[in-house]
């Protein structure tokens, strides 16, 4: 068996004479053309990112490395009797296009838990942190505490070839995407449960271990697994991907560009909206004094939400056009697993009276649900009640897909990200009306 990043240089070698064939013989053709609505409208569908990653289709969703969902969910190795695969595989999978055996999916859990030990000072940084505070920024500080501990940047410093770039961000990436289950865990056990120790267990994979550490039982260790995975990619041109991207591309290291990947989410129509939903729904769960509201009631809540001025949260998409997988996978999870939950039928209403709502309202290009949806509630089942923490645990899964595109960016040598701006004037200017 070949170890993770011979095989991955072997693929790096391979790759590299498309991508310089592709820019020394068609460097010139012309592959898209923008419209003032798409420079205005933050640069929606400009094709101008590329990564090997994942795709996604607007109608399919997302595919990790030419597999949805669904094949990934599948082909994956899994742990004995459990349902959901190993996080590790997957990352195997974004890092070399390869479904891995579980030799090698073994040999990559050994090598992550060997670099899941934090340092002491960041258990400090969080611990320093003013009650309050909300638990992305907590986790973002965290990360970028570490930065220090770049191999890539020591290396930078005294002198390296380009070409080799992207070895110590591989050594990083592994690195923090070992951590970052251990910093959410402690982050959380810090804030709602008042504890102040968290111990990984050696003998535990990615997702069994992280519900260890949130002292969960099963099947936490599954939901882990399947969040974490279903959260992984969704292709370059989403604020949190991009931004991980963007800071990498003028060399920055893994732990700025991670920790900005963090700041990103962590916005209300980005990776928060998972809070937003539950924090709406709760809102009218308060109203209707417990009771499952009928889809009259429910018609009138989200309407009352639209004639706010407010958007409804976990609808919608930029470029989904219908429901989005990664709901889907969850909705199946729960209808096996939470079938009569309260909180679950709740979504189940909105399932059905939001699209025809947003459709009839004609703003939204996509009424159907998106991943964030969903996710609340299951974890609320399981007893993670508090909802701030929800896109700390989008952050875990995220990282996955974002470290994988940084050591590609690094292996391929993409260059600084530098789009060109113009004026307000100048755009008149061009369309005529000047
Ligand atoms: N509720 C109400 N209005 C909505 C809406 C929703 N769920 N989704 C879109 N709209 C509105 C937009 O606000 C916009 O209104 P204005 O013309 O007044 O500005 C109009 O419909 C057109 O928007 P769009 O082109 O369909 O959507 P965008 O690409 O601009 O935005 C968003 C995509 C995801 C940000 C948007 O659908 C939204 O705000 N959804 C609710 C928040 C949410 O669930 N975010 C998570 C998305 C998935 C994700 O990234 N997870 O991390």
């Amino acid at each position: 068996m070949k170890a993770l990043k011979e095989k991955l240089e072997e693929k790096i070698e391979a790759y590299r004479p498309r991508v310089k064939t592709l820019l020394q013989e068609h460097g010139e053709k012309v592959i898209n053309e923008v419209t003032v609505q798409q420079v205005i409208g933050g640069m929606r569908g400009i094709k101008s990112l590329v990564t090997d990653i994942s795709y996604l289709d607007p109608y399919e969703g997302i595919r990790y490395r030419g597999y949805t969902l669904p094949e990934v969910f599948e082909k994956l190795p899994k742990p004995a009797g459990r349902e959901m695969p190993y996080v590790e595989g997957l990352f195997y999978l974004l890092l070399t296009g390869e479904i891995p055996t579980m030799e090698e999916v073994d040999d990559l859990i050994y090598t992550s838990v060997n670099r899941r030990q934090l340092p002491k000072y960041v258990y400090e940084v969080i611990d320093a942190f003013p009650n309050h505070s909300h638990p992305m920024a907590i986790l973002s500080a965290a990360v970028m505490s570490m930065q220090r501990e770049s191999i890539f940047n020591i290396k930078y410093q005294r002198g390296m070839d380009k070409k080799d770039y992207w070895k110590p961000t591989y050594e990083d990436a592994l690195n923090l995407v070992s951590k970052m289950p251990v910093i959410g865990a402690y982050i959380y056990n810090k804030l709602y449960r008042g504890e102040s120790n968290v111990y990984h267990d050696p003998t535990m994979d990615f997702g069994g271990n992280f519900a260890h550490m949130m002292g969960k039982d099963e099947p936490y260790d599954d939901v882990s697994r399947m969040y974490f995975i279903i959260h992984a990619d969704h292709e370059s041109g989403n604020v949190s991907a991009h931004t991980g991207h963007l800071i990498a591309s003028s060399l920055s290291d893994v732990y700025y560009a991670i920790s900005g990947m963090i700041n990103g989410l962590a916005g209300p129509l980005h990776g928060l909206a998972n809070q937003e939903v539950l924090r709406w729904i709760q809102a009218l769960r308060t109203n209707m004094g417990g009771k499952v509201p009928s889809e009259k009631e429910m018609e009138k809540f989200v309407w009352d939400t639209l004639n706010g001025g407010q958007v409804v949260p976990g609808y919608g998409h930029a470029v989904l056009r219908k429901t989005d997988p990664r709901y889907q996978i969850q909705r199946d999870f729960c209808l096996t697993h939470l079938p009569d939950d309260e909180l679950f039928k709740y979504v189940d209403i909105l399932y059905k009276v939001v699209p025809p709502i947003l459709k009839e309202q004609g703003k939204a290009k996509n009424p159907w649900p998106n991943v964030d949806a969903q996710s609340g509630v299951v974890q609320w089942y399981y007893g993670v009640t508090q909802y701030d923490y929800y896109t700390v645990l989008f952050s875990i899964g995220r990282a996955l897909g974002v470290l994988a595109n940084i050591v590609w960016d690094r292996a391929l040598g993409y260059p600084i990200e530098r789009p060109k701006s113009i004026t307000t004037d100048m755009l008149e200017q061009m369309v005529g009306i000047k």
